[in-house]
């Protein structure tokens, strides 16, 4: 049985590829909400609204698991999804949480993400409770995902953006930064240059990816059998972008779109 992974659109490949990579013999069904993106400019009740409708069509794929790629579903949506349904679902909230944690030594932790991802708090709540004294920067960069999906996430446009949004964490002194959207992966290099490499990334898709691994094996459902894993991608909408774009993302081609 495969594993379900959705996103309010394309971002959540990121995820996907962490997968790929630390999972080779899963098989993935991917949904990206083409139609509804962005999920971060949205209500908590909407988004919801649709992570529900999003885990029902995985479910009709026969999915043993799933994790909700996106950060602004994960921020508002998992623990109703959580409650819900009865196949383990995990979000990147708390991978990345817990990998900003392990790796500060200063305790000044920044957090960059959508609007909807930094208004819900959501990553902050689990830090402060691992780390009750930690200091939280948190800024929304919205900017940065239609840069990404434009294909210029390595060009002069994404440095002068980065300066900007990310002026006041350099004055801040974090020694750790969450890349707390899907897209921001594909923005690692320029963040750290900007940030004159003084500070860790941490890269929530791979982190979740790493949990889901250890979830995976804690239930004994990890596909053991080493036969070329299959790939399925759905969209609601414009898959002709989708398949533009996310070659981006995954660094390769995709194919079986549906
Ligand atoms: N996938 C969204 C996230 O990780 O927050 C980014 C895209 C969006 O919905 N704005």
């Amino acid at each position: 049985r495969p594993i379900g992974v959705f996103d309010s659109g394309i971002g959540g490949l990121t995820v996907v590829k962490e997968i790929m990579e630390f999972l080779p013999n899963e098989n993935i069904v991917y949904f990206g909400d083409t139609a509804r993106v962005p999920y971060g400019t949205k209500s908590a009740e909407t988004v919801t609204r649709y992570a529900f409708q999003n885990t029902r069509f995985l479910l009709t794929k026969d999915v043993k698991a799933i994790v909700v790629a996106c950060n602004t579903a994960s921020a508002v949506s998992l623990d109703a999804l959580q409650e819900s349904f009865d196949i383990p679902i995990i979000g990147v909230i708390k991978p990345g949480a817990f990998a900003a944690v392990k790796a500060t030594l200063n305790k000044k932790i920044g957090i960059i993400g959508t609007e909807g991802t930094v208004n819900s708090r959501a990553y902050e709540r689990v830090i402060r409770k691992l780390l009750p004294e930690a200091e939280i920067y948190a800024y929304p960069c919205p900017l940065f995902v239609p840069i990404v999906e434009e294909g210029w996430a390595n060009t002069k446009v994404s440095y002068m953006v980065a300066e900007e949004y990310l002026k006041p964490l350099k004055d801040s002194n974090i020694d750790s930064l969450v890349m707390g959207c899907t897209h921001y992966p594909l923005l690692m290099k320029v963040v750290d240059d900007v940030l004159e490499h003084k500070v860790k990334l941490i890269n929530p898709a791979r982190e979740t990816a790493l949990e889901l691994k250890n979830i995976l094996t804690e239930k004994g459902i990890e596909n053991s059998q080493n036969v070329a894993a299959q790939y399925e991608y759905y969209v609601s909408d414009n898959p002709e972008k989708f398949k533009k774009v996310g070659g981006n993302f995954l660094e390769h081609d995709i194919i079986n779109i549906k």
